[in-house]
């Protein structure tokens, strides 16, 4: 008898010891996760109706272990944060894509600007959180309990670096980019025929990009279900819900507008308010240029909410994101053309538009003519392209400058200067690399790639 209690103390002491290091390691993984939300989520501010949870946690019975963390969490009475929303989902995405039933992508656009990242990540956080405070609210619940959102970020992982002012955005937000989507990330999706596939396209409203275009939308399971954006209406997805697209100097404040309610609910502190605002006030100037009221609102609306968010601390903010998304230190070449880019088919032609926020002659002078030469060659035989367009944009002794460049197709590039001269008031002048590009100043500042592009669409198509 005493021997049997013996042993049975022992063995009750090696499972409660062993069995805390044995766990399988992806139970110990999402136990560290849930650990991990629950701490977060104590310093945030609930919104959810706690009645719901025991409907919920019935519902949940029969679900995995992961997806039981999920619904916890999104159940729990405390708010995630954006970084533990993140974190789940895309663990969920990464081990138990089989066992979804509906999966949402909110894609920014193919430039992968801080806008378009800002943008896909609030839209995705502050949607799960509408969605959860709806299936509160009913018996049939909105939320389906294997459904995930995520960000989709329009470029292959390793491009992410070469935009420092998403980097610094993301680490002030204390988000880690291992928790969102990237364009390299979707072969497993792309092999899956059963999970529901919402896509929502923020930032742009006609899908952007080969691998989205060729290999994602064309399948069954796919639908563009949503749009927020603030470039010229394309008129694709005509029954989209949302299908917002208005003027506004940055998407992300349409973004925010559209879920006001629930950015009330995260109750945002300092670190939410940079976060929501950081896209707003890049393509603003800090609300001096290219702003429309919407913007002005949604900062005001952000600094009502998140007392600690003064104007001093506004003005501090933009200036350091504006310096890293000017720091291009150690790029090459082709890091250049990569850093804010946009590939087109019109008609039969294939253009690629690169973004860059310094002079024609920094190029010139940072790096070798053959090198310029070399990489422009590579990068247009990389991407299968017909033409290469540069657009500069620089303040030059405080004045706003825009220089517009082509390469690769001199008879493309001579016929669109040609069409556009007028509109986009085009003026050749020489550059040590004339002979490479054919760069022009633009006298009309106010045109950037939203504009340009459709300009050159137009005529493009028409040859
Ligand atoms: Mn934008």
């Amino acid at each position: 008898m005493f021997n049997r209690w013996v042993s049975f103390f022992l063995f009750a002491l090696f499972v409660s010891f062993f069995g805390q290091v044995y766990l399988p390691p992806s139970f110990t993984s999402d136990l560290k996760l849930k650990l991990s939300w629950n701490r977060v989520a104590k310093t945030e501010i609930d919104s959810t109706d706690p009645k719901s949870f025991v409907l919920n946690q019935n519902q949940n019975q029969h679900l995995g272990h992961q997806q039981q963390t999920l619904n916890n969490s999104m159940q729990s009475p405390n708010m995630p944060s954006i970084q533990s929303f993140l974190q789940v989902s895309r663990k969920l995405f990464a081990n138990s894509l089989s066992s979804l039933s509906k999966i949402t992508l909110v894609s920014g656009n193919q430039s992968c600007d801080l806008d378009s990242v800002v943008s896909a990540i609030s839209y995705s956080f502050l949607h799960h959180l509408a969605l959860q405070s709806n299936a509160n609210t009913t018996v049939t619940s909105a939320l389906d309990k294997t459904h995930i959102i995520l960000p989709l970020l329009n470029i292959p992982q390793e491009d992410l670096h070469l935009r420092r002012d998403i980097e610094y955005v993301l680490a002030q937000a204390e988000i880690d980019s291992s928790s969102l989507l990237f364009l390299t990330d979707l072969a497993p999706l792309i092999a899956n025929d059963k999970v529901q596939v919402e896509l929502v396209l923020v930032d742009h409203n006609s899908v952007q990009g080969d691998i989205l275009l060729t290999q994602v939308v064309p399948k069954p399971n796919v639908h563009v279900t949503g749009i927020i954006d603030h470039h010229e209406d394309e008129g694709e997805h005509l029954n989209a819900n949302p299908r917002t697209i208005e003027k506004c100097g940055s998407c992300s404040s349409l973004v925010l507008k559209h879920f006001e309610k629930q950015v009330i609910a995260t109750d945002p502190g300092l670190k939410k308010a940079r976060f929501f605002s950081s896209a707003i006030l890049a393509d603003t100037s800090n609300l001096t240029s290219k702003v429309e009221p919407k913007d002005i609102e949604v900062v005001k609306f952000l600094q009502n909410l998140a007392p600690k968010f003064t104007d001093e601390v506004v003005a501090d903010y933009y200036k350091r994101v504006h310096k890293e998304k000017k720091n291009i230190k150690g790029f090459t070449v082709i890091d250049i053309l990569r850093k804010d880019y946009k590939e087109y088919t019109f008609g039969k032609y294939r253009v690629g538009i690169s973004s860059l926020v310094k002079p024609v002659e920094y190029i010139n002078e940072h790096y070798e003519h053959d090198d310029v030469v070399a990489s422009l060659k590579k990068h247009q035989q990389e991407r299968l392209l017909d033409m290469v367009v540069l657009m500069c944009s620089y303040h030059l002794d405080g004045v706003y400058t825009r220089q517009l460049s082509f390469f690769g197709n001199d008879k493309l590039g001579y016929a669109c200067h040609t069409a556009l001269k007028d509109q986009l008031q085009l003026d050749h002048f020489e550059t040590k690399t004339s002979n490479v590009f054919n760069t022009f100043k633009q006298g009309n500042v106010q045109a950037s790639r939203k504009q340009v592009a459709p300009l050159l669409k137009n005529f493009i198509e028409t040859l």
